[in-house]
């Protein structure tokens, strides 16, 4: 089996990699010429656990290869990324340029899957243009009796991370333009996946991927306008949340200093922009998470001005814990805003990068570790909940006064983790 894979990135290498450990011949296509070069070179360009292994051992033995001109192939995955604009509007710009190359190699009995975030009606689309490219072949959709190709949406759904792991345990949902294209999809899944396949209509497919990213970012958005509320009051919102847990039907996710990363905080706006009228919830939840970077930075500032001239120490760049994903990361949001207004004062933990990012440039902040924290900063502010952190004991930090954005040290005296509290008692 020959497989093309469109796009080299965050999904699209690892897919890559694991179908070529499948055994097929995988061609892994990009527009960036230094991909291509470094993954024939058996290298990877991102990080993830255990890709660069599994990349350097399917280079070696032959079964993956990289170029940016397509070839003809069997299987074409579109693994391309889905950007939006400043007013929300899904960019499927991509998408249409991968579809406009498979339309110059695509053959009778070929197979092509979207799986990139997409707004409801992409595959559609993708369809339309390769009937439009391709009049000569028969476009499921576009034709009477049985098409001479199948197309499908198969959302990925892993977890930046785990991501080989969920890419062959996670249940997959498999989208066709027809039935029978979803048939000739999942005949594709089943070589490397472990979990279940579901077959259904390739709308329902998309909705069902802007469906998961928008649940959770309203189940966050909850707890996340809980912890101003909490705030606000004087209660600790970890306490209450660990308690209303303790309800059978009740499952409160973690408050935290914003939603980051290129899904959750992308997704949601896909069905906003595609029905603003009915997505008010969505809609809302989107902006309670992104006004809590605002909330927390006001939050953060007041609490260095209690202490002129302290060095203070943030733990954490990444948009999440124990990876080193910075992209659209509200930790770096929060840091680089208190290093522009408080300069040097600003000394950035994050076990994740070699060096600070460029945003930091020219503030004065320095990138330290953990330790030289503990020896210097009076003040903490916890941006990232990285296993690293959450480990420091307390009594190498229980002079410390705490802006604990992630709840990570739930044990920490508590009027020191309440900016207000701290203020009436210095
Ligand atoms: N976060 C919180 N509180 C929580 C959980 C998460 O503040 O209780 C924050 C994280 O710190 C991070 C952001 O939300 O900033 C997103 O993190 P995440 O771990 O929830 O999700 P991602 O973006 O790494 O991956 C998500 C996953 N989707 C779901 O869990 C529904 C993954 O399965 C998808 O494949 C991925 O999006 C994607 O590519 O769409």
């Amino acid at each position: 089996l020959r497989v093309a894979v469109l796009g080299l990135g965050y999904i699209g290498l690892p897919t890559a990699a694991v179908i070529a450990r499948s055994g097929a011949q995988v061609l892994g296509l990009d527009v960036d010429e230094t991909v291509v070069a470094t993954v024939n070179s058996g290298k990877v360009h991102i990080e993830e656990i255990d890709l660069d292994g599994l990349v350097s051992g399917v280079v070696a033995r032959g079964n993956l290869r990289a170029s940016t001109q397509i070839e003809p192939a069997d299987v074409f995955v579109i693994a391309v990324p889905t950007p939006f604009a400043e007013d929300h509007a899904p960019n499927i710009g991509y998408v249409l340029q991968a579809a406009t190359n498979v339309a110059a190699a695509i053959k009778a009995g070929d197979v092509v899957i979207l799986e990139s975030t997409s707004p409801v009606g992409t595959t559609e689309k993708v369809a339309e243009l390769l009937a439009r490219l391709r009049p000569d072949l028969k476009v499921p959709g576009h034709c009477s009796g049985t098409p001479d190709i199948a197309i499908a949406y198969c959302p990925e759904r892993v977890l930046p991370g785990r991501i080989l792991v969920e890419l062959i345990d996670n249940d997959r949902v498999i989208g066709g333009i027809t039935p029978r294209c979803a048939r000739k999809a999942l005949q594709f899944y089943r070589r490397f996946v472990r979990g279940a396949c579901v077959t259904t209509t390739a709308k329902a497919a998309e909705m069902t991927k802007l469906t998961e990213n928008a649940f959770r970012d309203v189940n966050i958005a909850f707890a996340n306008e809980l912890s101003i509320v909490a705030d606000n009051v004087g209660v600790d919102v970890w306490e209450v949340i660990r308690l209303a847990n303790r309800h059978p039907r009740v499952n409160i996710l973690s408050p935290g200093p914003g939603v980051g990363g290129h899904c959750i905080a992308v997704d949601p706006w896909f069905l906003v922009h595609g029905d603003p009228e009915n997505t008010p919830l969505i809609r809302t939840a989107r902006e309670v998470n992104d006004g809590k970077i605002g909330y927390t930075i006001g939050r953060t500032e007041a609490l260095i001005e209690t202490m002129p001239g302290a060095p203070v120490a943030c733990l954490g760049l990444a948009f999440k814990a124990n990876i080193d994903d910075f992209r659209e990361s509200p930790a770096l949001k929060i840091a680089a805003h208190l290093a522009a207004r408080f300069g040097d004062r600003i000394r950035i933990v994050e076990p994740y990068a070699k060096s600070l990012p460029a945003q930091f440039n020219g503030t004065g902040a320095t990138l330290i570790d953990i330790d030289e924290a503990i020896e210097d900063c009076p003040i903490f502010i916890t941006l990232v909940d990285h296993e690293v952190f959450k480990s420091i004991p307390l009594d190498e930090r229980s002079d410390k006064i705490v802006y604990d954005a992630r709840g990570i040290w739930p044990d920490q005296p508590k009027k020191e983790t309440h900016p207000d509290a701290l203020r009436l008692t210095a």
